[in-house]
């Protein structure tokens, strides 16, 4: 898995530099578009037996690599792949921080096949007890056993949020307990991989379910707890969810595990700035791109230099 890791870079380096071209310029689908185009060449270009099991696009008929898709030679390893060429489409086309490129592989059938829906979360860090918070629970208990556990007061918990008109309640309810409420615009991978630097304490909230995937795989590697629950509740994400899950349980809770298994690979190339990675630069001769690894309790950070001459 490492060295095919370590390969796989460049797919999500092509994405990035893709999508770097057009930050800024106010187009999300372009912007997302190009980003699909270039990690579907280099995933192509490469000696994997690979298949694309969770795409995204769909939800926002944006341009996609969509699930079931053959990508690779077919010489090499059979390997299953989530991607999110470009996660923050918004982030990229605004040139605001933490738009990347991100890939996440494993052995064929090790990831839950997941329908392009939206996805309740819930996700806290590392070296805390098992399901010290659950989807099952009120915010209120959630919030009060994490601050138990952590020996603090809810007043001192960081929350991280989702800045959408679907989470107004959930955020007057987590303020009314005193916590701290930090709203993002977008980008809960981030959110919920930054957990483990302790930079706030708990992602809540409703987003991509193709995301929560890929937020769990990279909590598979090192540590952390999430659940997600799907959020079924158009005919159209009930027919995507029986259409791809075969299970129609809309309220089943899916944990870290559920969600991937066995080994798995992580992989995330910084389009601009964020918290997990820096972007693209461009300097007079040269091109610098960032990536982080993460596989078997470790991250592995990257920087690649481009000579332009
Ligand atoms: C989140 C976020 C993504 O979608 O999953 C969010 O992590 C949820 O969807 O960066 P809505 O924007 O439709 O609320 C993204 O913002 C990507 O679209």
């Amino acid at each position: 898995m490492k060295d095919l890791a370590f390969k796989l870079v460049k797919v999500t380096e092509a994405a990035a530099l893709a999508a770097y071209k057009l930050v800024g310029l106010g187009d999300e689908k372009k912007a997302d578009q190009v980003a699909v185009d270039a990690m579907r060449t280099v995933l192509n270009s490469m000696e994997i037996n690979g298949t694309i099991v969770i795409g995204e696009g769909e939800r926002d008929k944006a341009p996609m690599l969509y699930i079931e898709e053959k990508v690779g030679t077919g010489n090499g390893p059979e390997i299953d792949i989530a991607v999110d060429p470009l996660e923050g489409t918004t982030i990229c086309a605004n040139y605001k921080q933490g738009a990347m490129s991100v890939l996440a592989v494993t052995k064929k059938g090790n990831f839950l096949y997941m329908p392009d829906v939206y996805m309740e979360k819930i996700a806290v860090g590392k070296n805390l007890p098992t399901g010290i918070v659950s989807l099952k629970n009120s915010v209120e208990e959630n919030l009060n056993n994490l601050a138990k556990a952590k020996k603090c007061k809810v007043n001192d918990l960081t929350v991280t949020i989702l800045k959408r008109e679907r989470h107004n309640k959930l955020i007057a309810r987590i303020r009314k307990l005193g916590a701290k409420v930090k709203l993002i615009d977008d980008g809960d991978i981030t959110a919920v991989i930054s957990l483990i630097n302790g930079s706030h304490d708990i992602y809540i909230g409703i987003g991509g379910a193709p995301e929560g995937v890929l937020a769990a795989t990279a909590l598979s590697s090192i540590g952390g707890q999430m659940e997600g629950r799907l959020i079924l509740d158009t005919d159209q994400s009930k027919e995507k969810a029986t259409r791809n899950l075969n299970i129609y349980d809309p309220e089943k809770i899916y944990s870290v595990k559920d969600m991937v298994k066995g080994e798995s690979v992580f992989i995330a190339t910084g389009v601009t700035n964020g918290e997990l990675v820096n972007g693209v630069k461009f300097n007079y001769d040269t091109c610098s791109i960032s990536s982080l690894i993460m596989l078997h309790n470790k991250v592995i950070k990257l920087q690649t230099t481009h000579n332009l001459c």
